[in-house]
């Protein structure tokens, strides 16, 4: 490109010319998130390109590793400053010259908004186009719930809007969101496609289009199904609903009314608890990659091959992300047939996926080429990690640690999946237990994003980093963990496990116990996740030795929903109805145990299981177990499916305010007797009127 003159600026947004088209470009790294400066220099652009008879047409684009991805999370909250998005996209808009937006990397939520204002879209083959505000309990709020269904349709916009989720630039392509897919330049497609309409009139007004909204319009009924059909998907958050209302006014009002709608409904959701929190955890997420204590210029180490001991549900689950991320795995097993039925599985997930359109036959075959089943150790030698996934025994962990120790090439990182026990005791039994990590997955682990990476007393910082880095590879979200009985997740988990539990003997019922929780917004209760965990994961396998309800449960064979009853009775379709079995189960243990039975309400419910996990957490923090409570939060949103629309155990409690869930534990703790003991930390923050999180 030549004869570029650039205007001098300080602003992140830069003009410069390219024959009559004038160039916008934004330069606000890393993401060219909309703060005030950019939204000021755009509107300042288009101004300059209406002022000035020698342009004719303007391209809109950015610099860096992504077109805008959307407003600047870290002005919401503080007072507003103009101009607006919401304006500064009908600037856009109302150019009297034609704008045509050049995308590639990301275009997000606002960021697609400026899109949609403009009047042409162009995009590099790998660009992703989203909505995700919904993600952060809001609504497109520039103008996008308007046009977005005004140029995609209503039914993408529905789906784009509550889900969140990114689109490709093909598929934006097919829907209209985009007018052209270019190969190479960019600047230069973008230019000669502003080239190319520069005297087309009238300009193509996203906001005054209304042949895509002609269907819905037909059949409003489209809004009431869309509802029912992700009833399950939406359960607990505000911010989908919202979406479908404002898309609804878009369809049924002309454009001027339905931005009021959308700009009302958004200061809505903006003003409310869940908005908060979800902002809250999208820092939080982010957060959680930074290691605490590492020296700024340690370096990873290379990962190019991996080792996963075990092919079980655990070690081929595991073995399934690096294969994704197109890393080669060996993985080990005793014998023949368990390597067979592991890899067996992992083919058929794979071909699950990919018969819902999920991934291509030859995706398949290129993960399923990527492993190198084996019998012998010593194939391992030259993997780069190792991570081991067999059963949860000291001394079983032990031995494969002296094996690896034996083998593996030097440098290489020896991983246990372990989730609950000590890794420096394992690291111990090496001469390298700088080399030693936990690198804790959550099952299934080709599914669940949570890995809680465990730093071990001498796990040298090169090693923490790469593990880190590691995992963003693979997609999941990284927490650091210290060397504790269950980390941090399942750590939390024990006192909820007991009280629930104790609950059940003083009179309350598994199904009271698990609704309490599912409604406080929990994909299941305690009982609903030990029947599909397995009720008799941790039994001492001695049907005779019978100590509490779990024992006689497993005794009887009701081992969870695999055996088809469990704390519940299941049907063959594994629906759950009370089981009044276990009912007597639980009314002779408590006679027993000379426990009086009572009215339990759901209040002692939260307080004796969630305020104890929240005293749980601050312990962690207390001890360094976890960096800082976001992590925590961080754990239990993404392993355990706490609410995110209530930011994690840490941030929920900060929310309900700390000095209430003190008294609370405070009116149980008689009851809860030596099973429980307050953290000195949240005693010490109620008290000063102080936060865990900020
Ligand atoms: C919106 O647009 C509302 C409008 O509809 C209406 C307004 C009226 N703001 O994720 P990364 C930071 S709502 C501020 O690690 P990646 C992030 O914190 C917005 N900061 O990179 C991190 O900082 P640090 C709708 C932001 O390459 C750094 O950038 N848009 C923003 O893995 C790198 O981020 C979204 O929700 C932001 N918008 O992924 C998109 N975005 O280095 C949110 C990022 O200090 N963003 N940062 O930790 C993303 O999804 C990802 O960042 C993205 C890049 C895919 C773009």
């Amino acid at each position: 490109m030549t004869d570029v003159i650039d205007t001098p600026t300080i602003s992140p947004i830069s003009t410069s010319r390219h024959g009559d088209v004038l160039i916008v470009t934004s330069n606000n790294p890393p993401v060219n998130a909309l703060g005030a400066a950019v939204r000021r220099g755009l509107v300042a652009a288009i101004e300059e390109a209406e002022g000035d008879d020698s342009v004719k047409a303007v391209v809109i684009r950015c610099e860096g590793q992504t077109f805008f991805a959307g407003a600047d999370i870290t002005e919401f909250g503080k007072p507003p400053v103009m101009p607006w998005l919401p304006t500064v996209v009908d600037t856009i808009e109302n150019c009297s010259k034609p704008v045509v937006a050049a995308i590639h990397g990301t275009a997000l939520g606002g960021g697609l908004e400026v899109a949609l204002g403009c009047h042409y879209r162009v995009a590099v083959r790998d660009a992703r186009l989203g909505v995700p505000e919904v993600k952060l309990g809001l609504l497109p709020g520039a103008g996008g719930t308007q046009r977005l269904p005004r140029v995609a349709g209503v039914q993408k916009a529905l789906e784009m809007c509550t889900s969140g989720a990114m689109v490709s630039a093909k598929d934006a392509c097919a829907v209209g969101l985009i007018d052209r897919l270019v190969d190479g330049e960019l600047v230069q497609h973008a230019v000669a496609y502003a080239e190319e309409v520069k005297n087309i009139r009238p300009l193509p007004r996203s906001s005054e289009r209304d042949e895509k909204l002609a269907e819905a319009r037909a059949n409003p009924a489209i809004f009431d199904e869309f509802r029912k059909a992700n009833a399950r998907k939406f359960r607990g958050f505000e911010a989908p609903e919202a979406n479908i209302k404002a898309i609804e006014a878009a369809v049924a009002k002309p454009y001027a009314e339905g931005v009021i709608d959308e700009r009302n409904l958004f200061m809505g959701l903006m003003s409310g608890t869940q908005s908060r929190a979800q902002q809250y955890f999208f820092f939080a997420e982010r957060k959680a990659a930074k290691i605490d204590n590492i020296p700024d210029d340690t370096k990873p180490r290379p990962v190019k091959k991996v080792g996963v001991i075990g092919a079980g549900t655990m070690g081929g689950g595991i073995s399934m992300n690096f294969l994704s991320a197109g890393i080669p795995v060996t993985i080990f097993e005793m014998n023949q047939e368990a390597l067979d039925r592991g890899t067996g599985v992992m083919r058929k997930n794979y071909e699950a996926t990919a018969s819902k359109g999920r991934m291509t036959g030859e995706q398949v075959e290129r993960a399923m080429g990527l492993l190198t089943p084996t019998l012998d150790f010593a194939d391992l030698a030259d993997c780069d990690l190792i991570i081991e996934a067999v059963f949860e025994q000291m001394d079983v962990k032990k031995d494969i640690f002296t094996r690896l120790d034996e083998v593996m090439k030097p440098g290489a990182i020896l991983a246990s999946n372990t989730s609950y026990l000590n890794i420096d005791e394992i690291a111990a039994i090496t001469s390298r237990p700088e080399d030693v990590v936990g690198l804790h997955f959550f099952s299934p682990a080709n599914i669940m994003k949570l890995l809680e990476v465990v730093r071990g007393a001498r796990t040298a910082p090169d090693v923490l980093i790469t593990a880190m880095q590691l995992a963003k590879k693979i997609r999941k979200v990284a927490v650091v963990a210290g060397v504790c009985h269950g980390f941090i997740g399942n750590r939390m988990l024990m006192p909820r496990q007991i009280e629930a539990t104790k609950l059940l003997l003083e009179g309350a019922t598994p199904e009271q116990v698990d609704r309490v929780h599912v409604e406080f917004g929990m994909p299941m209760g305690p009982f609903q996740m030990a029947d599909l965990a397995g009720v008799d994961i941790g039994w001492h396998r001695d049907p005779s030795r019978i100590e509490n309800v779990r024992d006689a449960l497993c005794a009887i064979d009701r081992w969870g929903q695999k055996k088809g009853a469990g704390f519940y009775d299941y049907d063959d379709k594994r629906r759950p109805s009370p089981s009044p079995v276990v009912q007597q189960i639980i009314e002779d243990f408590a006679a027993k145990q000379g426990v009086t039975r009572r009215q339990i309400d759901d209040e002692e419910i939260v307080e004796r299981t969630l305020y104890t996990m929240v005293n749980e957490g601050a312990k962690i923090l207390e001890e360094g177990m976890a960096q800082r409570a976001s992590d925590i939060d961080v754990v239990w949103v993404y392993g355990y499916g706490w609410p995110v629309y209530r930011g994690g155990p840490m941030f929920w409690a900060d929310s309900q305010g700390l000095p209430k869930i003190v008294e609370g534990l405070k009116r149980q703790e008689q009851r809860m007797g030596s099973d429980f003991s307050f953290s000195r930390l949240l005693l010490d923050k109620a008290e000063k009127g102080e936060k865990f999180t900020r």
